[in-house]
């Protein structure tokens, strides 16, 4: 049954600031940091009743803002397969956050378990991490006193990147069954990372060393664990932007979010031409990489390079291996893909466009045997059906050369984090393949070019009145809208745009891509004055 005073009791040590509304977007909660005391609360009691849910399968809490500024916080719920929380969901996060008192907070919970079907004799399990923000102690301490109000099961993972959480999950909801994902630690994962990435890189004409920007954030401390394990004589790597104990420094002026929306490297990383850098976020959920060339000029390598590296790499195996009858690889994009990269991609594989955010790339990239996916701004993964993986085990190669790219397809299901886009897991992908290519990133980059483009942000009245649909590339509303930006779009020579509602931020956004940088520009501003 529901010990409701001790829910009552508490809460009452997590009271809800006033004049604040919660919502559980794209990314879960996400506020300063000083306002989300009783959001993270109620978060433990929602991650307990979903457990109960779900047979007492074991649900993820990773406490992170990812790369918002330090003085922010957040927290977003992980499903028992690793995956975001289901969005059915999202409503009741959003329902307990907003209970205006603890006996509200009460009848809220009462009223998820009735809706939802709760079995309260189930016992709950969760795992919880946090990111290195100076407020997630304090923030965590909230979380598990909800955990403890429904007597829940945990686990205690400490200081971890969110895709380490999400991993962890799977792991321990997989563990001794014939799905088993991997050791359920931060050492199993970086183990089983390690031997991929062994297997792939043994022989190897090792190249020059890559610089990585960890943001001053997890994924320093968590790069240079995975080091020590895998060792530095198959992955030369320097370490930047390392310092996580220093206020402030966290995801300032550095990190995957300020180089691509900035396109320049992190701030005082002067750039060697020709030579590779690369760029973690601040939960270490996203990597872009980048160069310099002879003149000092950047280059950015990002999501959509990145997808198509990787995909060409897998097609490569997968037909060296004698699987390419049977394993068909297909690629998810949003919108915000640069038009050249979809061109490019479209010469040579299925390419299927999504809405913003994690999960509906995640979803799409289901309905391919293998599915890459990658948002420009550098998160994405690839997912191997279960069909395809069993394909793949099962096979038995017809000549040497088959029988050594099956090995290495082998491996890179392994070195794959597939539950979530994985920095440290998407570094090794992109290590390997350039290493198996024996590219410098100036012949990555020779795929395609990208076009110019623009992204600017519109203050609106209210971004509600903007709906969208084709996968967000038209306006249905507000009325007329969509009309005209056509009309500008069709004046410019390889016009593009669209124009979103923000998930995480009161705007809406233009995106606009022409054949030069000054009509880029010219249409970007056009319609952000149609919207305006
Ligand atoms: C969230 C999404 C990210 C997306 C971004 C767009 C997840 C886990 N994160 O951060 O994928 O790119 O929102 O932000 O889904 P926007 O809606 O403000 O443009
Ligand atoms: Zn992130």
């Amino acid at each position: 049954s529901l010990n409701e005073q001790a829910i009552r009791s508490a809460s009452a040590n997590h009271p809800r600031p006033h004049n604040t509304t919660f919502a559980y977007g794209t990314a879960g909660f996400r506020a300063n940091a000083d306002t989300l005391d009783s959001t993270m609360f109620r978060v433990g009691i929602l991650a307990a009743l979903r457990s109960k849910k779900l047979a007492g399968q074991t649900i993820g809490i990773m406490v992170t803002a990812s790369h918002n500024p330090e003085q922010d916080n957040g927290v977003k719920l992980v499903d028992p397969h690793g995956e975001m929380l289901h969005s059915s969901w999202e409503q009741y996060a959003t329902l307990l956050a907003n209970a205006v008192s603890d006996d509200s907070l009460v009848a809220t919970v009462r009223q998820v378990i009735q809706a939802t079907g709760v079995d309260l004799a189930v016992k709950a399990k969760v795992v919880f991490g946090h990111d290195t923000r100076p407020s997630c102690r304090s923030l965590v301490r909230a979380v598990v006193d909800g955990l403890a109000a429904l007597d829940t099961d945990q686990v205690n993972a400490g200081l971890v990147t969110t895709p380490q959480l999400h991993y962890l999950v799977r792991c321990l909801n997989t563990e001794g069954t014939p799905e088993a994902y991997g050791e359920p630690t931060v050492d199993g994962y970086y183990r089983k990372l390690a031997t991929a990435y062994s297997t792939l890189a043994t022989g190897r004409h090792l190249l020059p060393a890559l610089t990585v920007d960890c943001a001053n954030g997890v994924g320093a401390p968590k790069l240079k664990e995975f080091l020590k394990v895998v060792g530095n004589d198959l992955l030369p790597i320097i370490a930047v932007r390392d310092s996580t104990t220093q206020a402030g420094h966290l995801n300032f002026d550095c990190g995957a979010d300020y180089v691509k929306t900035q396109q320049r490297a992190p701030r005082n990383v002067e750039l060697v031409p020709w030579q590779r850098y690369a760029s973690f976020d601040g939960d270490a959920d996203r990597i872009v990489f980048y160069y310099a060339d002879a003149d000092g000029v950047f280059h950015l390598l990002d999501g959509d390079k990145i997808a198509g590296l990787v995909a060409g790499f897998i097609m490569d195996l997968v037909k060296d291996a004698g699987l390419d009858d049977s394993v068909k690889v297909g690629v998810v994009q949003t919108a915000y893909a640069n038009g050249a990269s979809t061109k490019y991609l479209t010469e040579g594989v299925p390419v299927t466009c999504v809405p913003t955010g994690v999960k509906h790339l995640h979803h799409a990239a289901e309905s391919y045997d293998v599915g890459v996916y990658f948002e420009a701004n550098g998160h994405g993964t690839v997912l191997f059906s279960p069909l395809t993986l069993s394909t793949i085990s099962a096979h038995s190669p017809s000549s040497p050369s088959a029988s050594a790219a099956l090995s290495n397809l082998r491996a890179l299901v392994d070195l794959i984090n597939q539950t979530v886009g994985d920095a440290i897991s998407d570094m090794l992908l992109v290590e390997t393949i350039l290493l198996h290519r024996q590219w410098s990133p100036a012949q990555w980059d020779r795929a395609y070019s990208d076009y110019p483009n623009r992204l600017v942000k519109v203050l609106v009245a209210d971004r509600t009145q903007f709906v969208t649909s084709d996968a967000e590339r038209r306006l249905d509303k507000p009325e007329g809208v969509q009309a005209a930006i056509d009309d500008a779009v069709a004046k410019v020579d390889g016009g593009r745009s669209f124009v979103r509602p923000s998930g995480t931020e009161d705007c809406v956004r233009v995106y606009a891509e022409a054949a030069t940088r000054d009509t880029a520009d010219e249409l970007a501003n056009t319609v952000a004055r149609i919207v305006h």
